[in-house]
């Protein structure tokens, strides 16, 4: 039977999950495992099309906080069918930026719709899949908006005020510590080095 794991890697913007994605899939490989990358909102041609419509700052309206769960539940149905579900069947180590985490702490945490109703859309369009690991960045706000800030331009979500993204970080970290089997926090303030022994430290183990 193919042994691939399914990881995940959340966090608020310019935690370094980006950059800690490209150390996890160089560290995997070096353990001789088929690995792919992938992220969400998006991960095949229709989930992009939903990431430039939710993350695109010049939406001609504002896109009601109802109207952009759907929208992340829509790309991840496409995201699940067309290639979460074949790679891990495949046995890939599949590796995802954000996953329904995110949609937990920017959907109910952020803009405040209840939890019962990304509850219902899970069970629909994720069923009982669920990570094997979710890696949680964690960083003061400020500091992350900073760093992201210096890299380029912002999309929609990144136009929201540091009290945005406190809700959301308090989000994962309640989250985490409801699920710490699943979950490993990273003090994503620390040096990049610091940051990557970590995270081989908790692949090593998986
Ligand atoms: N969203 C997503 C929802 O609302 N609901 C959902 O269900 C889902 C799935 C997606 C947006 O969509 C929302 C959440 C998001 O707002 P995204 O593409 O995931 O956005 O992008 P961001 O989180 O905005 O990604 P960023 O690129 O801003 O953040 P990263 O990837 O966490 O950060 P990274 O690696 O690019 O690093 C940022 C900068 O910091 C430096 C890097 O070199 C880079 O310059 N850096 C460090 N500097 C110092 N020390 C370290 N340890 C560092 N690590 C990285």
């Amino acid at each position: 039977m193919p042994s691939g794991k399914f990881i995940t890697i959340e966090g608020i913007e310019g935690a370094g999950k980006s950059t800690a994605i490209k150390y996890i899939e160089a560290y995997l490989l070096s353990q001789g495992k088929k690995v792919l990358l992938t992220r969400e909102p998006g991960g095949t041609p229709v989930a992009e099309e939903i990431r430039q419509l939710v993350l695109s700052p010049n939406t001609k309206e504002v896109i009601d906080s109802k109207a952009e769960l759907l929208l992340m539940f829509a790309g991840r149905a496409q995201h699940l069918a067309r290639l979460i579900l074949p790679a891990l069947s495949a046995g890939n180590w599949l590796v995802c930026d954000r996953f329904v985490d995110a949609t937990y702490a920017y959907q109910c945490a952020g803009r405040g719709l209840a939890e019962k109703w990304v509850a219902l859309l899970e069970e629909f369009v994720v069923g009982s899949l669920r990570p094997d690991l979710t890696l949680l960045l964690d960083l003061d706000p400020a500091l992350g908006l900073a760093r992201s800030r210096r890299r380029g331009p912002q999309d929609r979500f990144e136009k929201e005020k540091v009290a945005f993204f406190e809700k959301v970080r308090q989000s994962y970290l309640e989250r985490a510590q409801r699920e710490p089997n699943r979950f490993c926090v990273i003090d994503a303030s620390q040096s990049l080095l610091t940051v990557q022994d970590d995270l081989r430290r908790i692949l090593e183990k998986l």
